[in-house]
């Protein structure tokens, strides 16, 4: 009886183990689908494939990540919320749209034992839903322009290999706008807000992009060009994080979303829209976690602040100086846990370090003495001691800090693996590495060319000096002054 007792102790502390144990971060796949589950953030054992559950914890890592996209949208878009069911009339009228997604669409056919007259589609991305409702809004110049975002879920058949977070059959999070311009110009200019947006976005949560235009035959299906941020993952391969798109009229004659010029003519509206979605949770967690666990830059951390009593024996003193400060910081508006639970320091520090908490205070009996505190930095493990009277001050600074750092370093490591190359061959070499730039012409037939005989794709030409350069293209070998980058994608 005492033997076997002893026995199912040891076999619950080796699951509490293997629970607490995440593989090295070199293992990237394997490292993250245990980091999910170790961390609280998705649960992945939800019996439908490619749908996931938040746990609370990650839920509320959702919750403020995208308070700051609906933050910096609320300066000059509207928040609204149109339905899941798109008939398949409306569903059905842009081309190229269909073209692009009737292969990952599910239908609804039935409403209990009935047939539907009109089948309705579980919307992919809700233009379809969106524009004949802007058909009925837009009616002169002083309707415009339109700018309208909502988050919301999204359904996608999606034949790839699906992962929580990255590749989802049900997207739980889709954040996207849709604006309504007079003039194709405009609608361009509203694309670069957008793309302006999503990296300040993604600055704050200390994740570097890089922004390129996709090439036309990846653009977005009924677009006239799509414009994407892309950030570097651990294990070389790039994300799509975000994309912008410019619709042109395309979509405006298709729905016939018209407005009543200066002069009194009919013109057709100009559209844009873009789009996130958890991907960015996904980078998040990926990006900045180690082989302990999770890392958060402060703003996004449920929790901001840890205060732990280290005791040898029972130390009443230490208990209330720890409560002290960490009513203090609380005060001061920080999110603070304060961990008065029985277990040892060390299994408190390794707890908290895998739920990605910035900083660590420690009190223990010499700290007391002093009259100050240990602070560890989860990003660097760097250990400092503070006068407790300095506390709130110094992690306010550090808070700062922390973001800087791990941006700086993330974009470090994004830099470090964006090789030059000349030819092919070269490419190939360094794609498992990174990101690779080579000279393109931006001819199709050449890019395609390209693609194939890599095996990776082009992401495109990018905004900034990573698409300059001087060359000849690998296949027609004209010279060039654009440089394409090429990646293997997730
Ligand atoms: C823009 C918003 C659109 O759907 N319509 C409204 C446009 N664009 S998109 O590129 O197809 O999607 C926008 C972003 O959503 C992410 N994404 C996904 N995330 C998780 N699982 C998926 N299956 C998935 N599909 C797309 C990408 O980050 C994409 O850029
Ligand atoms: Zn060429």
């Amino acid at each position: 009886m005492v033997t076997s007792m002893a026995a199912k102790q040891t076999k619950e502390m080796k699951i509490e183990e293997k629970k607490a144990i995440l593989p090295p971060k070199s293992n990237f796949s394997e490292w993250y689908n245990e980091l999910l589950l170790a961390g609280e953030i998705m649960d992945v054992r939800y019996p439908v494939k490619g749908l996931y559950v938040w746990f609370p914890f990650g839920f509320e890592v959702r919750k403020r990540t995208y308070a700051i996209i609906r933050e910096l949208l609320d300066k000059d878009h509207k928040e609204a919320m149109f339905p899941l069911l798109i008939p398949e009339t409306e569903f059905m009228k842009e081309a190229e749209h269909i073209k692009g997604f009737e292969n990952e669409v599910y239908w609804v056919t039935r409403g209990g034992k009935n047939e539907l007259d009109v089948k309705l589609a579980l919307r992919p991305t809700s233009e379809t839903a969106i524009y004949p409702m802007y058909k009925v809004w837009v009616r002169s110049h002083a309707d415009l322009p339109i700018k309208i975002y909502q988050i919301v879920n999204t359904f996608r058949y999606e034949t790839k290999h699906t992962r929580p977070l990255i590749r989802l059959r049900e997207i739980t999070s889709f954040k996207e706008a849709h604006t309504v311009h007079a003039t194709w110009d405009e609608a361009a200019k509203q694309v670069d807000v957008a793309v302006q947006i999503y990296i300040e976005f993604y600055k704050r949560l200390a994740i570097p992009t890089i922004v390129s235009k996709r090439p036309q035959w990846d653009k977005f299906p009924g677009a006239d060009y799509t414009m994407a941020v892309d950030t570097l993952m651990p294990d070389n391969k790039t994300l799509q994080i975000g994309t912008a798109h410019h619709l042109g009229n395309n979509f405006a004659k298709t729905f016939d979303i018209k407005y009543e010029g200066m002069n009194g003519e009919q013109e057709y509206a100009q559209q844009t829209c873009y789009g996130i979605s958890e991907r960015c949770i996904a980078a998040l967690v990926s990006i900045h976690g180690d082989d302990r666990g999770l890392v958060f830059p402060p703003e996004i951390a449920p929790v901001q602040v840890v205060v732990i009593p280290v005791l040898f024996g029972k130390s009443e003193e230490i208990i209330k100086a720890c409560r002290e400060v960490a009513e203090r910081l609380k005060d001061e508006g920080f999110r603070v846990a304060l961990d008065e639970s029985d277990e040892r320091p060390g299994a408190k520090y390794y707890k908290w370090e895998m739920k990605g908490v910035p900083l660590r205070v420690e009190i223990g009996p010499r700290d007391l003495k002093n009259n100050a505190a240990t602070v560890v930095r989860r990003d660097s493990g760097s250990k400092e001691i503070v006068p407790i009277d300095k506390l709130a001050e110094e992690i306010k600074k550090r808070v700062i800090d922390i973001h800087k750092s791990l941006l700086g370093k993330a974009r470090k490591s994004m830099e470090e693996r964006i090789f030059d190359c000349n030819t092919l061959d070269e490419v190939r070499d360094k794609i498992s590495e990174g990101i690779a730039r080579i000279p393109w012409c931006g001819e199709q037939e050449c890019g395609l060319a390209m693609e194939e005989t890599v095996g990776a794709g082009i992401l495109g030409i990018p905004e900034s000096e990573l698409g300059r350069g001087y060359g000849s293209c690998p296949i027609c070998k004209k010279e060039t002054t654009s440089i394409a980058i090429m990646s293997k994608t997730y």
